[in-house]
């Protein structure tokens, strides 16, 4: 056996968007298209030889297929050793967490997170750096410009490597280590929990329904929430991985996750419930009969993060992407913790948490995490949700209901415009663009526009600035429309406008969301000119 190298040419497009590089699995599958990504790769990092990594994936369609194919890479490139996830599987937080814990020099994940999979859904593989987060936009950079001038890359030839044992063997003169991939991370978390309060908890009837959505985190959250902390057999579903997330949506969201929404919603609902996406990184949350929007969700653990053992101490401070709401600065402010906004991708935060700027971070779309890895983290917020029940004794409906005493309400909703034409999408956006000027000081239906512009971010850490990310406009009052271009999706441009207004009135604190937000909605068309544009009369998904 022997390393081969194979005569290629620069393929079109491969550029890592909000999170590593996505495509449809088709567009994976062709000859060279994933060879030439991952000898990008090695470039970008300086070469492959003589490294360890950490390599996983979420299981979905050719997630077996390109393993073998990055090992035989790495193997011929001279790396050291991988260290693979038993099946070739492991979470996005817990191959974070390998690459810290292990102390390697990075990691490739082999995911399209929340987008579907499946032989005609998506793929996706992305890098990340020896602290366990995503690649930064330098790194990034690095692989773009490699893929346009690639004209060969090096494998190795040989047999499929064994990943279904455990145990280390080797490709030529590299190991591969195939690990539990459940194990090291569990152990993170109960080093951060009171698992014994959560156990009591459990014990004492409190009812608890998990939805893994076929996805990788079904067999983390059994380990964990029933075998480990003792929730009932059958308290975590759909928790088999399948290749194509039995034919959903790994969101977790209410379109997506529509049937935990209607036993939380119903009668005899469980006490807590939640969901995970494709990677397990995300997570939602929601109570018997209250759902949890994830910017809320994000501003109650600020606040109450003292409770768990691993952030007793207080927190250093928090930081959220821009369009997550700004219900977070309101506890921040209360409890004079810095307070970081950051562009969307959890790329961003690296700098922050490794600098011990911030311990809390997240994001409105359903990530929150926390400086235990460099990745969001799903079933985290939820054992960080349960270990903060278990000691307050609140249920979800009065964590909130007291929360929103204490701190007002900022009611926000983001509407998703999916598979829009890509020409007309960012014809709204340039348009939009030109005219934030003018709309500063200006009344859009009765609301006056205090400022509008286009979020640029200045790194504190490493001073790196980055551009273009997201248009948005605020209101004296505090309401705000941020409008975005999605970094994630394969087909057309998703249009994602994000709407926020608050309220300290405790009487409006109950009011349905999308009906406190009426009016910003509505300006949210006026302003752009969404119907117009998209062609849509309404959003395709509301969170
Ligand atoms: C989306 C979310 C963003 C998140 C990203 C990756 O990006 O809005 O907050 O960081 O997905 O999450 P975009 O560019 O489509 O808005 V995941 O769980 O898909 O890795
Ligand atoms: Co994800």
């Amino acid at each position: 056996m022997s390393v081969i190298t194979v005569k290629t040419a620069p393929i079109e497009g491969q550029k890592p968007g909000t999170s590593g590089l996505r495509k449809k699995t088709r567009v994976f599958m062709q000859p060279h298209y994933l060879e030439n990504f991952v000898a990008a790769i090695w470039d970008a990092i300086g070469g492959v030889a003589g490294k360890t990594l950490v390599l996983g994936g979420d299981g979905r369609y050719f997630n077996d297929r390109a393993a073998q194919v990055i090992l035989r890479m790495a193997a011929a490139g001279g790396a050291a050793k991988v260290i693979v996830g038993q099946g070739a599987l492991l979470s996005t937080p817990a191959a974070s967490n390998l690459i810290r814990q292990r102390a390697t020099d990075g990691g490739i994940i082999m995911s399209a997170s929340h987008n579907p999979g499946g032989p005609d859904e998506d793929f996706g593989v992305k890098f990340n750096m020896p602290n366990g987060g995503p690649a930064p936009e330098e790194v990034t950079n690095r692989m773009v410009a490699a893929t346009q001038s690639i004209s060969e890359y090096r494998i190795y030839e040989a047999q499929d490597a064994d990943l279904s044992t455990l145990g280390t063997s080797g490709m030529g003169d590299m190991k591969i280590e195939v690990v539990d991939p459940v194990a090291d991370y569990a152990a993170l978390m109960e080093k951060l929990f009171d698992f014994d309060a959560i156990r009591t908890l459990f014990q004492s009837g409190f009812r608890l329904r998990f939805d893994a959505m076929h996805a990788i985190t079904g067999p983390y959250a059994t380990a964990i929430l029933e075998d480990t902390l003792g929730a009932p057999k059958g308290s975590v579903v759909n928790a088999t991985p399948s290749p194509d997330f039995g034919g959903g949506h790994p969101d977790p969201n209410p379109i997506w996750a529509k049937d935990l929404m209607d036993v939380m919603m119903g009668d005899g609902a469980p006490d807590f419930g939640a969901a995970s996406d494709g990677d397990g990184d995300r997570n939602m949350i929601v109570g018997r009969g209250c759902y949890v929007g994830a910017s809320d969700s994000l501003a109650v653990l600020a606040a109450n993060a003292r409770i768990a053992p691993a952030y007793a101490a207080g927190l250093k401070g928090v930081a959220r992407s821009m369009p997550t709401s700004r219900a977070l600065d309101r506890v921040a402010a209360r409890r004079g913790l810095d307070c970081y906004e950051t562009p969307t991708g959890w790329k961003f935060f690296g700098n922050l948490l490794d600098d011990g700027r911030i311990t809390l971070c997240g994001e409105e779309s359903a990530g929150t995490g926390s400086d235990h890895v460099r990745e969001k983290d799903g079933l985290w917020a939820v054992l960080l949700w349960l270990n903060i029940l278990a000691k307050t004794g609140k249920s979800v409906q009065e964590m909130m209901n007291d929360h929103w005493a204490e701190f007002g309400r900022n009611f926000y909703s983001r509407h998703d415009y999916e598979a829009v034409d890509a020409e007309k999408a960012n014809t709204m956006m340039d348009r939009l663009r030109t005219r934030l000027g003018d709309l500063v000081g200006s009344d859009v239906m009765g609301a006056t526009v205090e400022s509008a512009d286009e979020f640029a971010y200045d790194d504190p850490v490493d001073g790196s600035r980055a551009t273009g990310q997201g248009l948005r406009v605020a209101f004296a009052g505090g309401g705000r429309i941020v409008y975005r271009l999605s970094g994630t999706g394969t087909v057309g441009a998703t249009l994602r406008v994000y709407i926020e207004e608050v309220s300290d009135d405790p009487a409006t604190f109950t009011m349905d969301t999308q009906d406190a937000l009426k009016d910003m909605i509505a300006r949210a068309d006026q302003i752009a000119g969404i119907r117009e544009f998209t062609g849509r009369t309404a959003p395709d998904v509301r969170t």
